[in-house]
């Protein structure tokens, strides 16, 4: 079963059931009721074409064809708006799915909030940098079009919102996935074809409804069905109660890349091959995830060692909201948790591993370590203040 949240819960009890138990669930409770977008985008329970026709009729979107597969996923093809709309109001006999769309990042309005169960993202905060990439996608199926068996990109959560219609979710627990291999370690593509019932496997099936939230832990296979014309908005996230599982599939992606190009292994340059490999093919690579850390912790470190003390204890939670940089205490009650504390806490636990991970010391330099050596440091003191 998948858990139903059909009141409202306190972050921290949603920190304690869901993220470190890595446990998926259901906000039925409508969170996202006061979204500008679940108002514009919607008229009489179903897309407002005209709307979207007008608003981002001239923007370019990926648009898969669940008829036809490529590889892992579906083709995929990018297409004007105007001409997706032209195609969900008339329709024909492809089977096209409007998604992974960064529409937040192409537009200046901010059409919805954030979920505070879902601000802590050091992904999105991470991406942010630089304005180049972000983890933030509008997705709009017709009905029957659908989302091929997988886990998420860097093993992050996931989060989506129902703006309108109804999806099914198949779920498995981590590892489960493995009893669906075939003889070359091959995930299938997908799981509806599969007597599931028959096999020794545990699995949830769930239905999202117009306005619940779901929430898709870390490393979870999943597959998801479109059984209304439905548009949702999903988001990829991390955080300090996920980083060790995305360290843990980077080094296991590593060693895949490694086998995988073993009789290279003498070569000079075999290392760095292996980076930019992993670099194509994980979407990060050793470098990047140790830059991410100390990004992340310069980042809080900076807010506790600068801010007035009444607006440092308040400064607890940081955000990764657009335009946000972090919520007032008033988020929890009590101020009992302080994200602040907690992503310090682990930023200096993960970071002190990398300094021992012999893989790590051969992928940074001396004077790099040397910097990292401080900077755990600096945290050991600031947090020593605490
Ligand atoms: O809604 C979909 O089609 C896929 C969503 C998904 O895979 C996710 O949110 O992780
Ligand atoms: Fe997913």
């Amino acid at each position: 079963m998948v858990d139903r949240i059909e009141k409202n819960i306190l972050y921290e009890d949603f920190v304690a059931q869901h993220l470190k138990e890595n446990k998926p669930c259901i906000f039925s409770s409508n969170l996202i009721a006061d979204w500008k977008c679940v108002n514009s985008w919607v008229k009489s329970d179903h897309l407002n074409t005209d709307f979207i026709e007008k608003h981002f009729g001239n923007l370019t979107a990926p648009v898969m064809d669940c008829n036809k597969q490529y590889f892992s996923s579906h083709e995929k093809e990018d297409m004007k708006v105007s001409e997706f709309i032209k195609y969900w109001n008339d329709r024909d006999d492809r089977l096209l799915y409007l998604k992974d769309w960064h529409l937040q990042k192409l537009t200046d309005e901010r059409f919805y909030d954030i979920p505070t169960f879902f601000t802590s993202d050091w992904l999105n905060e991470y991406f942010d940098r630089d304005g180049k990439d972000d983890y933030r996608f509008v997705y709009i199926g017709v009905k029957g079009s659908w989302t091929s068996f997988h886990a998420d990109v860097f093993r992050s959560y996931s989060w989506s919102a129902n703006i309108c219609g109804l999806k099914k979710w198949i779920f498995f627990p981590p590892g489960e996935e493995d009893k669906l291999r075939d003889n070359f370690g091959n995930l299938p593509f997908d799981v509806s074809s599969l007597s599931l019932d028959e096999m020794d496997i545990t699995y949830f099936v769930t239905f999202q409804k117009s306005g619940e939230v779901i929430f898709v832990p870390s490393g979870w296979h999943h597959q998801v069905f479109n059984l209304e014309d439905t548009v949702s908005i999903n988001h990829n996230w991390v955080n300090a109660f996920s980083i060790g599982y995305f360290w843990n599939h980077l080094t296991s992606t590593l060693r895949s890349v490694q086998k995988e190009i073993s009789d290279c292994a003498e070569m000079d340059g075999f290392d760095d091959q292996c980076q930019l490999i992993l670099l194509s093919c994980a979407g990060m690579h050793h470098k990047g995830f140790y830059e991410m850390l100390c990004y992340l912790a310069i980042k809080r470190l900076q807010i506790l060692e600068s801010e007035p003390d009444n607006k440092r204890m308040n400064a607890i939670f940081i955000s990764s909201q657009p335009g946000v940089v972090y919520n007032d205490g008033k988020l929890s009650k009590g101020n009992k948790y302080n994200q602040l504390i907690t992503d310090l806490r682990m930023l200096k636990e993960m970071l002190l591993f990398l300094t021992k991970d012999s893989y790590m010391q051969r992928t940074i330099n001396k004077v790099e370590l040397e910097e990292l050596n401080v900077l755990i440091s600096r945290i050991s003191d600031s947090l020593a203040n605490k």
